[in-house]
């Protein structure tokens, strides 16, 4: 970062864009033992591989902190006496959409879908921890051990919860069930706060992919533009149905309730696709790449500038400003709200030399907000951005 430049005070953020589960063959093994300590503990399983602060004896204080645990050689279960995480899911803008897939593809290969023309049901899935405790699970990996609980997605290059969330069609008025949709593995990060609970975090200290959990009060958003997050209805006929969504379906991570873990939505599958909208952050219809493409975007978050500066903005470290994984995009639109190519204010794909994006632009004298969206350079695939934005006098 030049001297010129400078963080947006309060508004320097970093947030972590959504990633992508897919794959049921875990392609690690289980071999962490509890005896080792894991003081030079790094994480992998990105192809960034990032360094993690482990605490050590003398601070960490608080009996009940999380990350204590990882001293004791990666994930443990929590404690029981200290408050625990408690995760919900919900079933929210519920889309369906057919399309087209390679053989070869990555979500044919991890056993999503088949190849051809496919009708897909796809909703976002978001787990709130409503819990008293945070939800800690670390890197996947400690000193190259990796947890039995992680996957590695060959495709997707990182690490994954094992079989996180489960997704069913199922009849209106039984128990039957209709079409399965593929076992979603998850990275679980803290995507944003869950109406207004829990507390705002410090920069840095949001969770990530290469350092997972969920805060108390936030949430895990799995977009419905990602690979493999839906269920292929294919051979399913028109009609009215129940989504069941379960997580933590193997009791994997500890919380104190398990009662409210599954959900139903009920959907209404018509006899042929409602029409194609212009919205950017609907899935792809076909395979799509680069910055230029208007589906498969993800609202990130909406900014204020100050009017005339010169801002930087991106998860770019090369460029000064953020950090990615993966290979995303970046797009930045005027005021609040998604915006297609044609009326971007700025976006890229690669920059400094690197897959990581990072686009300049003039905060304009009339209109000081800006949206920020990402992606993956190929639409679906994993990434993750975690964005900053700076400003400077020009
Ligand atoms: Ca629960
Ligand atoms: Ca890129």
């Amino acid at each position: 970062m030049s001297a010129a430049m400078r963080p947006i005070g309060l508004a320097v953020f970093t947030l972590t864009a959504a990633l992508i589960g897919c794959g049921d063959d875990p392609a690690v093994t289980p071999t962490v033992d509890a005896g080792d300590a894991a003081v030079d503990a790094v994480a992998s399983g990105m192809d960034a591989p990032a360094a993690v602060d482990v605490p050590t004896t003398a601070d960490v204080v608080d009996p009940c902190d999380p990350r204590r645990r990882l001293r004791d050689g990666g994930l443990i279960d929590p404690d029981p006496s200290c408050p625990l995480p408690n995760l919900i899911p919900v079933i929210d803008r519920v889309q369906i959409q057919t399309r087209s897939f390679a053989p070869g593809s990555c979500e044919v290969m991890e056993g999503c879908t088949m190849p051809g023309r496919r009708r897909l049901l796809r909703f976002d899935l978001i787990t709130p921890n409503i819990g008293a405790g945070d939800l800690y699970l670390g890197p996947p990996v400690i000193n190259n051990r990796p947890d039995g609980r992680f996957e590695y997605g060959a495709c997707h290059m990182h690490y994954h919860f094992r079989g996180y969330a489960d997704y069913r069609l199922m009849a209106m008025s039984s128990d039957t069930e209709v079409a399965r949709g593929h076992k979603q593995s998850f990275c679980l990060l803290d995507s944003a706060r869950y109406m207004d609970m829990g507390r705002a975090l410090r920069p840095g200290e949001a969770y990530t992919c290469v350092d997972q959990g969920i805060h108390a009060g936030w949430f895990d958003l799995y977009d419905r533009a990602l690979d493999c997050q839906y269920i292929d209805i294919t051979d399913v006929p028109p009609g009215r149905y129940r989504v069941r969504a379960r997580i933590n379906e193997l009791r994997g991570l500890t919380e104190s309730s398990y009662d409210d873990n599954e959900v139903f939505r009920e959907v209404e599958i018509p006899a042929t696709d409602p029409p194609v909208s212009n919205d950017p952050t609907d899935a792809c219809a076909a395979d799509a790449d680069g910055a230029a493409r208007d589906c498969g975007w993800v609202v990130d978050r909406a900014l204020s500038c100050t009017p005339g500066t010169r801002v930087t903005v991106g998860c770019n470290a090369a460029c000064g400003a953020g950090s990615c994984a993966g290979n995303p995009v970046v797009r930045v639109c005027a005021g609040d709200g998604p915006c297609t190519h044609a009326s971007a204010v700025a976006e890229n794909d690669d920059a400094c030399g690197t897959q990581c994006p990072s686009v300049s632009f003039m905060c304009p004298l009339f209109r000081n907000r800006y949206t920020v969206m990402t992606g993956g350079s190929r639409a679906g695939a994993a990434y993750e951005c975690r964005l900053e934005a700076t400003e400077a006098r020009p």
